[in-house]
């Protein structure tokens, strides 16, 4: 997954990196579609190399975990889903049919009992295999636990700015020095 270094477009060449250290384990690459956009050609590496990854791609149509972050700290969409960007047409990315044209074995699966059982079926694959669902852009767990400290602004005639400030000067408090 990206979010060891927040890089985007490090995860398929990442788990390529585990796989050629760690050969006799199943690596398993997590990648949105932001993500997989901005680098995915190493699925052509690891198919010459007969280094087989499993991929599983979450596609929402843009940059989800900004546009939440965005939204978190007050704002309103703007310029991470595709659909909220400046375009003269939305692309329908058929990232199955991307992957396959660079080699690989892929899915299109369309809920998470299926994405378990394509899981298992790709243990089987003799070629790096790319599983490739739809998500929800707007939604997300508390199950990470986590707070990222990023400031928003003081002063606001909106608001949502202005209670997302009471927010974040509430979660500052439990931060240790
Ligand atoms: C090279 C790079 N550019 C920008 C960012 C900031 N950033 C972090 S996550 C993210 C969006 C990720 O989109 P996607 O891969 O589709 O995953 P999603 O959050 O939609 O599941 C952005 C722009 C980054 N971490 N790395
Ligand atoms: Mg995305």
């Amino acid at each position: 997954m990206e979010y060891g270094f927040s890089t985007m477009g490090y995860e398929i060449a990442g788990g390529l990196g585990v796989k050629l250290a760690r050969p006799d384990d199943d690596v398993v690459v997590m990648v949105g579609d932001g993500s997989y956009l901005m680098l995915n050609s190493e699925i052509v590496s690891s198919i010459m190399l007969g280094a087989r990854l499993t991929i599983v791609v979450l596609d929402n149509a843009g940059y989800g975990c900004i546009n939440r972050l965005q939204m978190e700290t007050g704002g309103a969409n703007f310029n991470n889903l595709l659909k909220d960007t400046q375009h003269v047409a939305l692309p329908r990315i058929d990232f199955a049919a991307h992957a396959r044209s660079l080699g690989a074995v892929a899915r299109k699966v369309s809920s998470t009992g299926d994405l378990e059982a394509a899981l298992k079926e790709a243990e089987g694959d003799a070629v790096t295999s790319v599983i490739v669902i739809d998500t929800d852009p707007l939604v997300t767990t508390d199950e990470g636990g986590h707070w990222w400290d990023v400031a928003v602004p003081e002063v606001s005639a909106r608001s949502e700015v202005n209670v997302a400030r009471e927010n974040y000067e509430q979660a500052r408090k439990q931060q240790r020095p």
